[in-house]
């Protein structure tokens, strides 16, 4: 079943409505060697620094030897690394999941060595920019020159910054004291409008759209505090908006900065903090702010730089991936990707902060808790890993070798027939969706193995969500090159995973004639009858949001409306409040 993958970054840029005379064609299938890299399952899907570039940087010196470059040169260069190279070798360029471009070694190896590099890619995953056409020559005589000379360096965010940054729009007193509107708050859906920079907040009970809320650049995910009232929604440009679902019209009633990259938001969920605080973790500087719950004044920084789990080696920038909240202790779970740590941070004492440090795997991204609550689970992606951390604990349980890539979201957790409760991820790498047992308790021989796997429709699968009142299963697969594939979900029947998925055409049923109508995130609503879907197309192109029945898996709704542009991750209020997936 599986199909061959092209890169995520190609992905990303068609569904960001970039030039396709730019891209390598859609669905191409690879033979050369040196294209590896974007035909290796899951190659390329490396962050972007999509906010770095605009900040300007001193150009370093001339050095003796070293290729000087105009500042119009070095402008260009620095963009194109900012947004193309630095994902996988660091803004510092010490090497991440791509190797250091450090001037001790790029010297050694030569202005021609570099701009044959860059043009041809290698096996070992670098992308051919030259040949694919990603790159023109010119460009990358450029970027050969820049690699030679030392890295500009991107501002520090400390607290005289954040606080700079920090607005509190309608202060805690002149809040409402009850709730003020009519909605169903519990199955409200934050919805990520990601090219706009804005959410979207649709009533889960009527699928009007109840208000559209501006926050961050390309904004990313939306978290909500534990008593459901306050949602938290992080920007790609590492701005959080509080926005207070009590008003009559919920609106931001706080902003902060807390850097100038940032992917992750939490709050304080343990029994006696709810709502009482926050957390943001930032790819730059490498870091995690605390904040106060209701008005996000920065409290805390932490910096994440350290060694690394394996090597232990110093790195300069490890990124602050995915960030839960333990419902056991007051502590979060903080995935730090370069380190390949876990860091459990008990926030109940800010000035002797307690943080246990659990030694997982390199490039730790994201992750989600098995049904108990108590085990999370985190895949280190480009290891194709999942640790599983015991937040009772605080220990390590075990590190699981799963297939290319996992990619789980928050994961997917159901009872099996045969090998009782398991927790599910797919992969970007391929068709495979890794089954988990996660009951040391009445299943202890299942526990922390791979019991099943069972293929999916192909490889470039982002999400995959049941529910506790549901036995269905539902797959994405919005990064597959075939567009087919990209536009539907595989559906499986948790009592019979023997047999294979049905596909439901989500992109078709959305109506929408235009565009590769990526579907991505399923999303159930409160009572687990519903599904939600996002069709994902450019910016210049119609998006829906596309509502499934669960028992029947017939089309329910569609939401269509111009306002919702390039929708991708949905947040039900109460699903998310409750870690229910
Ligand atoms: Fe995400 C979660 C990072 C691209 C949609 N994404 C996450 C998390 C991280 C992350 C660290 C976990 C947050 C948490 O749980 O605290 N995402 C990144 C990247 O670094 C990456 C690869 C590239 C980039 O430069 O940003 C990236 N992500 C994307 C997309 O292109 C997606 C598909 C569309 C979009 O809106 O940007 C996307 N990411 C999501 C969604 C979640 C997410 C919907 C939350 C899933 C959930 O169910 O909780």
């Amino acid at each position: 079943m599986s199909r061959t993958l092209i890169s995520v970054s190609t992905v990303l840029a068609m569904a960001l409505g970039a030039s396709l005379a730019t891209s390598p064609a859609l669905g191409q299938t690879r033979t050369d060697p040196k294209d590896a890299h974007k035909s290796s399952p899951g190659g390329r899907y490396e962050p972007r620094m999509d906010v770095l570039p605009g900040q300007g940087m001193k150009q370093p010196g001339a050095e003796p030897g070293v290729p000087t470059l105009t500042a119009a040169e070095f402008e260009d260069a620095r963009k194109v690394y900012f947004e193309r190279c630095a994902g996988c070798h660091g803004v510092l360029r010490k090497g991440a999941t791509g190797k250091a471009l450090t001037t001790d070694l790029t010297r050694e190896k030569g202005f021609e060595y570099l701009r044959d590099f860059i043009t041809y890619g290698s096996p070992g995953g670098m992308p051919n920019w030259g040949d694919s056409g990603d790159m023109s020559p010119q460009q990358i005589e450029v970027m050969a020159k820049y690699l030679l000379n030392e890295p500009p360096t991107p501002p520090e965010f400390g607290l005289k910054e954040i606080k700079a940054t920090w607005k509190v729009i309608v202060p805690p007193e002149r809040r409402p004291r009850t709730k003020q509107n009519a909605i169903n708050i519990e199955n409200l859906f934050s919805v990520t409008l990601r090219d706009s920079g804005e959410v979207a907040l649709i009533d889960g009970d009527t699928k009007q759209i109840f208000t559209i809320i501006k926050t961050g650049y390309a904004v990313h995910i939306s978290r909500i505090s534990a008593s459901g009232r306050y949602l938290y929604v992080v920007g790609r440009d590492a701005k959080i908006n509080l926005i207070d679902l009590w008003m009559a019209k919920p609106d931001t009633v706080a902003e902060v900065r807390v850097g100038l990259e940032a992917r992750s938001v939490e709050t304080s969920k343990a029994k006696g903090w709810e709502d009482k605080l926050a957390v943001a973790g930032s790819y730059w500087p490498p870091q995690y702010v605390i904040m106060k719950g209701d008005t996000l004044e920065p409290l805390k920084v932490e910096g994440t730089r350290g060694t690394t789990v394996d090597t232990q080696e110093y790195h300069p920038e490890p990124r602050v991936a995915s960030i839960v909240a333990s419902s056991h202790k007051p502590e979060w779970l903080v995935n730090v990707k370069e380190t390949g740590k876990v860091l459990m941070v008990d926030y109940s004492d800010l000035t002797n902060l307690k943080i246990t440090t659990i030694a997982a795997d390199r490039f730790l991204h994201d992750g989600g808790f098995d049904r108990s609550g108590r085990y999370f689970l985190v895949a280190a992606n480009a290891r194709n890993k999942i640790a599983v951390v015991d937040t009772k604990e605080s220990k390590l349980v075990k590190i699981i070798e799963v297939g290319q890539t996992p990619h789980p979201g928050r994961g997917a957790n159901f009872t099996h027939p045969k090998f009782g409760p398991v927790w599910a991820t797919g992969h970007l790498g391929s068709e495979a969706i890794s089954l988990i047992g996660t009951d040391p308790e009445k299943n202890k021989q299942y526990a922390w193995t791979v019991v099943q796997t069972i293929e999916g429709q192909g490889g470039g699968n982002l999400f995959i969500k049941t529910h506790p009142r549901s036995r269905n299963l539902y797959v994405d697969t919005p990064l597959n090159p075939d567009a087919d594939v990209a536009s539907s979900i595989a559906v499986f029947n948790l009592d019979k995973l023997d047999q294979k998925p049905e596909i439901l055409p989500i992109g078709q049923w959305s109506g929408i004639a235009e565009g590769t109508k990526r579907v991505v995130h399923p999303e159930y609503n409160k009572d687990g009858n519903e599904v939600w879907f996002s069709v994902w197309n450019a910016k210049n192109q119609q998006s829906a949001i596309v509502v499934v029945d669960d028992k029947t898996r017939k089309l329910k709704t569609v939401i269509k409306d111009p306002r919702l542009v390039t929708p991708t991750g949905k947040f039900n209020v109460y699903n998310t409040q409750h870690d229910v997936y």
